[in-house]
C-alpha cells in the first residue's frame, strides 16, 4: 500500500489490532467474551436488568487492559500519523487505550472508552480506572446521585459522533480497516461508502472479514506482520 503526498488515510480499527498485547477479540472465543455473551452484558437492556454484572464485566476489561501494552501494530500507526500529520484519521472500534498508549493523537472511540464513565443524567463523561465489583461500591454521582454508568456504546445505541465519521470518511482517498470482522454495523459499512466514493479500500487481518468483498485489496496477516512495514513506505509530506 503506497500513499502519496495528497492521500487522506481514514483508518479503521477493531478488536484485532489489540489481540496480539493479550487482549481477547469478540468473536475469537466463540463470540464469549471473557466468559459473557456480549450481547448480554454489552447492551442497555443488560444494565437496566444488572448494573452489577455490566460494572464487573467493564471492571474485568480495565483490569485486562492495564495489564497490557500496545503492540508493533498501534505503534504502525502512530508512526503513521506522524508522517502524514492531518491527512490522517483514525477512528477505532476499541475500547481500550493502546492506541493512546502508543502515541496515536488523531483518534476518535465511536464506541465509547474503557476508562470513561458517565452519570446517566448528567451524561458528562470523565476519566475513571477505577473498578466497580460489589453493590456497595456502584458508583452514584457526585453532582445529582444518579448511577453512573461506563462511557461505552452498546448494542442498540447511536455510536458516537457520526456526523464527524462521515465527514472524515467523505474527504479521506484511502481507507484502511485493520483486524475487525464486519459483523457491527454501522462500522461494517464504511467500506462500502468507500467503495461507492470510489477510494482505494485495503483491509488487514489473518482472516477475510464478513464485508471482504468489498475492499480492493484483502492483506492476510496479523496486524503486527503487515502494518509495521507499511508504515516504512510511507511518503511523508514535501518529500518526493
Ligand atoms: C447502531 C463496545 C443505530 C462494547 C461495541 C438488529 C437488532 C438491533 C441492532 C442491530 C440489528 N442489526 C444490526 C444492528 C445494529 C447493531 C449491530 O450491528 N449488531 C450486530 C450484532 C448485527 N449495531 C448497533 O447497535 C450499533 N448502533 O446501529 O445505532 C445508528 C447507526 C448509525 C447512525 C445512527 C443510528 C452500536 C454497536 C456498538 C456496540 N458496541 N463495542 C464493548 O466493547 O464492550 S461493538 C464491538 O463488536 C466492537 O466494538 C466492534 O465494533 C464489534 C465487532 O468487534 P470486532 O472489533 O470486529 O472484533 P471481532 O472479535 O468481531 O473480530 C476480530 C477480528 O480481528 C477478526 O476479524 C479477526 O480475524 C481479527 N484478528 C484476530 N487477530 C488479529 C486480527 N486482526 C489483526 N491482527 C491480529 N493479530
Ligand atoms: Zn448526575
Amino acid at each position: 500500500m503506497r500513499l502519496t503526498p495528497h492521500d487522506r488515510l481514514f483508518v479503521l480499527t477493531g478488536a484485532g489490532i489489540s489481540a496480539e498485547s493479550g487482549l481477547a477479540t469478540f468473536r475469537g472465543s466463540g463470540g464469549l467474551w471473557n466468559g459473557y455473551r456480549v450481547e448480554e452484558v454489552a447492551t442497555p437492556e443488560a444494565w437496566q436488568a444488572d448494573p452489577l454484572l455490566v460494572w464487573r464485566f467493564y471492571s474485568m476489561r480495565r483490569r485486562d487492559a492495564l495489564a497490557v501494552v500496545p503492540n508493533a501494530a498501534h505503534m504502525a500507526l502512530a508512526h503513521i500519523e506522524q508522517e502524514l500529520g492531518d491527512r490522517f484519521y483514525l477512528c477505532t472500534q476499541n475500547v481500550d487505550d493502546l492506541h493512546e498508549r502508543a502515541s496515536s493523537c488523531r483518534i476518535h472511540h465511536m464506541h465509547g472508552s474503557l476508562f470513561q464513565s458517565r452519570c446517566i443524567r448528567c451524561n458528562l463523561p470523565f476519566a475513571d480506572h477505577s473498578l466497580y465489583e460489589t453493590a456497595a461500591t456502584l458508583p452514584k454521582c457526585k453532582a445529582c446521585g444518579l448511577p453512573v454508568r461506563p462511557h461505552i456504546v452498546w448494542f442498540g445505541e447511536i455510536p458516537l459522533d457520526m456526523d464527524a465519521i462521515y465527514s472524515e470518511l467523505d474527504r479521506a482517498t484511502v481507507l484502511l480497516v485493520v483486524g475487525t470482522s464486519g459483523s457491527v454495523y454501522p462500522a461494517a459499512g464504511f467500506v462500502h461508502i468507500a467503495r461507492q466514493r470510489g477510494i482505494r479500500t485495503i483491509y488487514i487481518g489473518p482472516e477475510e472479514p464478513l464485508n471482504a468483498e468489498a475492499f480492493d485489496e484483502v492483506i492476510l496477516g496479523t496486524a503486527t506482520e503487515a502494518l509495521p512495514p507499511i508504515s516504512t513506505r510511507i511518503i511523508p509530506t514535501g518529500r518526493p
